[in-house]
């Protein structure tokens, strides 16, 4: 077909929707009915017929401090102006040097560097490679197995969907790659349902990992990588002790612990990140989303002084890292991260989340007993509403009460048959009531 296409004009219909391919989305079926959203400001978006709708999802877990906060246009605005693009290798402007500093000021330990990324997936590329490139770089070439769990969500890229483990983002993908195993999840409903915060039972899964060392000895192992909280396959909180667990088996053995904080970093938990939040150092952590407030896509890798350090025995004047995007430290990024981590510092939001997380949990423990309900979990500003399947059709009810939800002027996010929500760390009690009321009027009548 080359060279016969576009023999007639474009057509510059400006509501045709079928070029648009759509991520994660089922095509044919939204854009019969589309939903789309035109304005957002604080806690609400304003869709294309002039509704406000309630955010009971930060966006895609991204919109910490609320939409269309001042500072962060503003910064974005003057900076678009003043220098639109620096290249990223062997050229630098200033902006990215003093985030890179102001994010290491957020950990406590010795998370001394960070290098940027444009999004969560190609953070846990970077983190995967530099693991395997570290190891390489102290002498342990051997270890290049990378380790996952079962229903972990890491992005998309092919790095990102080996170690991760939601069937449906790997299933049609070929043969990943190599070298990957994978740890158990720790969802265990006849034991933990309706747990408040974190679940009693699982620790010993974590010794899982012991199980998969023995099997291709520690020599041969790079990295393990979870989500503290595993959020995409429905809000999996960890069992007590779980990550400790974890840490202690990877330093028994030399191996890389990776978080995934994608969702967990800037304030979700009601701390800075998860590490914080849990008490356990890992050695790499991956960011993405609340960096910048959802505004300019960005992402970044924070490693331990260690590793950093490895890799700057090469020779004077060498690359140390083949690695790295067009778009790393963008300065519209950097100035849109450096505004958005003000302003969560000078409004307190992460201190907020955490004072309010316990309204939270009574609001998502409120709807126990509600129609097809069968879990409920929450930690942070997150929680989980796991419904019965409709008998061999799953999916279906949780995404007719997204729909539902949306016409009664609250987003909601579903992945299964589970029902996902963590709003802006901006939202006030009386729209964590609007939000958990809203969805016990859906469910009341959904079947
Ligand atoms: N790691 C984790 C832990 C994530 O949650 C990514 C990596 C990938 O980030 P990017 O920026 O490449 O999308 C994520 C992203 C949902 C949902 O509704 C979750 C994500 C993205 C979109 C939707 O659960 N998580
Ligand atoms: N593909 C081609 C042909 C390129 O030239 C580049 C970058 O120069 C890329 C992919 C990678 O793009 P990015 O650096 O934005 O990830």
């Amino acid at each position: 077909m080359y060279g016969a296409a576009k023999t007639v004009e474009f057509d510059p219909t400006p509501n045709n929707l079928e070029a648009f391919w759509m991520p994660f989305t089922a095509n044919r079926q939204f854009k019969e009915k589309p939903r789309l959203l035109v304005a957002a400001e604080d806690m609400h978006y304003t869709t294309i017929d002039g509704r406000r709708v309630l955010d009971g999802t930060a966006g895609l877990w991204c919109v910490n401090a609320g939409h269309g906060r001042k500072k962060i246009v503003e910064a974005v605005r003057a900076q678009v102006g003043k220098l639109d693009y620096a290249p990223a290798f062997q050229m630098g402007h200033p902006l990215v040097f003093e985030l890179a500093s102001r994010l290491t000021t957020m950990l406590a330990g010795d998370f001394d560097h960070v290098f940027f990324t444009n999004s969560g997936s190609e953070s846990v590329d970077t983190a995967l490679k530099i693991a395997i490139a570290y190891h390489r770089a102290c002498g342990q070439g051997t270890r290049q197995r990378l380790i996952g769990r079962e229903r972990g969500y890491h992005g998309v890229g092919f790095g990102g969907i080996s170690v991760g483990g939601m069937v449906a983002n790997r299933k049609a993908f070929g043969s990943l790659l190599t070298g990957v195993d994978h740890l158990p999840h720790t969802h265990n409903l006849q034991k933990n349902a309706f747990s408040r915060g974190q679940p009693e039972s699982g620790v010993e899964l974590a010794d899982e990992l012991e199980r998969i060392v023995a099997l291709h000895d520690a020599s041969n192992i790079a990295a393990v990588i979870v989500e503290p909280v595993a959020c995409s396959a429905g809000v999996l909180v960890p069992p007590k002790g779980y990550l400790q667990r974890l840490r202690q088996i990877c330093d028994k053995h030399g191996i890389l612990l990776i978080f995934d904080e994608v969702i967990t970093g800037f304030g979700r938990l009601g701390a800075s990140f998860a590490t914080e939040y849990f008490g356990v150092v890992p050695d790499i952590i991956t960011t993405a989303k609340g960096l910048t407030n959802g505004t300019v896509p960005m992402g970044a890798v924070l490693v331990r002084k260690g590793i950093y350090d490895a890799f700057m025995d090469a020779p004077e004047g060498t690359i140390e890292l083949f690695h790295g995007y067009t778009y790393s430290g963008h300065p519209l990024a950097a100035a849109a991260g450096l505004a958005t981590l003000e302003l969560y510092k000078e409004e307190g939001l992460f201190e907020r989340a955490r004072d309010l997380s316990g309204y939270w949990e009574d609001g998502v423990h409120s709807l126990k007993g509600a129609r097809n309900v069968i879990d409920l979990r929450n930690l942070g500003i997150i929680a989980g509403i796991e419904l019965e399947p409709r008998a061999g059709k799953p999916t279906q009810r949780a995404f007719a009460a997204f729909l539902r939800c949306y016409e009664k002027g609250l987003l909601v996010r579903t992945t299964g048959d589970i029902i996902a929500l963590s709003p802006p760390l901006i939202v006030e009690k009386g729209q964590i009531d609007q939000i958990f009321g809203t969805v016990a009027d859906v469910l009341r009548d959904l079947d």
